[in-house]
């Protein structure tokens, strides 16, 4: 499983934890099942909005990924994500990326624009199955390519679409030995690359935000499928919806944020943030609001008060249910509403097995994540 992480110019906002939250429920159900997990992440730690936000504040971008990165991952842990396996960062795949795209080059599915700027591009008429990922027109993917950081309007592509694979160095910009001279990684072949690198092509799942689906995941897989000539990248691209505050998406870009680490900073204890999250469909856009955490609080308090009972309803039949919901597309609606019952009986004293709550305990921390 590849999932793609953050870009680290800002702190870690609900948004992006309720998607690695619905990750890490995927990473729990397999090794519940007893599979080996191999699960990797990156780090876009270059890119374009952390060097715009590195100006803007007069930090060095460096120092700025360093320590955002690091908060991040402070947030995970205290929401007990589990950490991948490999984490990645676009900055060390940089040769690898170098090597790629000289690779494309060579074979001539690239092409370097000729204005002197070094900028390299992918030719996506020669690609056959391209669009298969998010399945949108071409209208729609010319939209969203100018929404999400691509450039549909720029002179001397082929085809507007073109993903750009490596950025000639500018006046003012970091950039390394490339290819053919010096610049920078475009955005979707350091996933490919990171992919190829540590798991290889076929893997099983590659994640994200639904804002991922194009142009980021399309081109990922487009850019991994021509180099290795085998298909596809991923069984299945899989993408969380997104949270949302004030009828719009949380988004740095337009500073409607709630962050994981203001609430820890405020008491708030993440157990109820993973909580409230898990309240609604990974899959569905919904919205953040006080009432969900205040609702997720008072939900931790009474699972906690029913496991430290003496005693309780037997833990088998809630082990088996959680595990059939959250099987069923993490529908962590019911499996929520699974633990509640057990947990107003055990409160009723119905049931008098010693073992359960323990058991219980083990069993909502081992596949939600959550310690009671
Ligand atoms: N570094 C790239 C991926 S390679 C990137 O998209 N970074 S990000 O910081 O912008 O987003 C990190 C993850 O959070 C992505 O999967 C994105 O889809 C997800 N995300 C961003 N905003 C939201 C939101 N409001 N709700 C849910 N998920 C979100
Ligand atoms: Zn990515």
């Amino acid at each position: 499983m590849y999932v793609c992480g953050i870009t680290p110019y800002d702190a870690t906002h609900l948004g992006h934890a309720a998607t690695y939250l619905a990750f890490d429920l995927v990473h729990r159900l397999w090794l519940d099942a007893g599979h080996e997990v191999a699960f990797v992440e990156n780090v876009t730690d270059i890119d374009d909005p952390l060097l715009e936000r590195a100006e803007r504040d007069g930090d060095d971008w460096m120092v700025l990924a360093m320590r955002e990165t690091a908060l991040f991952r402070e947030d995970m842990q205290a929401l007990r994500v589990l950490p991948p396996r490999d984490y990645v960062g676009a900055v060390e795949s940089i040769p690898s990326i170098g090597q790629l795209v000289d690779k494309l080059l060579t074979e001539q599915r690239a092409y370097v624009v000729d204005d002197g700027t070094g900028d390299i591009y992918q030719d996506i008429s020669q690609a056959q199955r391209f669009g298969y990922e998010s399945g949108y027109d071409e209208a729609t993917m010319l939209r969203l390519s100018a929404e999400r950081g691509g450039d549909p309007d720029r002179k001397g592509k082929r085809n507007r679409l073109d993903p750009l694979l490596w950025r000639g160095a500018r006046e003012g910009e970091p950039s390394w030995e490339g290819p053919r001279g010096p610049g920078r990684p475009g955005w979707h072949i350091e996933c490919s690359a990171i992919i190829l690198d540590r798991l290889g092509d076929g893997i099983d799942v590659q994640g994200g935000g639904s804002d991922l689906a194009f142009p980021h995941h399309e081109f990922s897989a487009l850019h991994a499928e021509t180099l290795t000539g085998s298909w596809p990248l991923a069984r299945h691209y899989v993408h969380a919806g997104m949270i949302g505050l004030a009828g719009e998406k949380m988004s740095k870009s337009r500073g409607n944020l709630v962050f994981v680490s203001r609430l820890r900073g405020e008491g708030v204890d993440p157990m109820a943030i993973r909580l409230a999250l898990l309240a609604g469909h990974y899959r569905a856009d919904r919205p953040w609001g006080p009432e969900l955490l205040s609702t997720a609080q008072d939900r931790l308090a009474s699972w906690r008060h029913a496991v430290s009972l003496p005693s309780g309803p037997a833990a088998e039949e809630l082990l088996r249910s959680l595990r059939r919901q959250l099987s069923d597309d993490l529908d962590t609606l019911n499996a929520l509403r699974s633990v509640d019952r057990w947990s107003n009986m055990a409160a009723r004293r119905q049931g008098s097995d010693p073992d359960a709550p323990s058991q219980v305990a083990s069993t909502v921390d081992a596949l939600l994540g959550i310690r009671l």
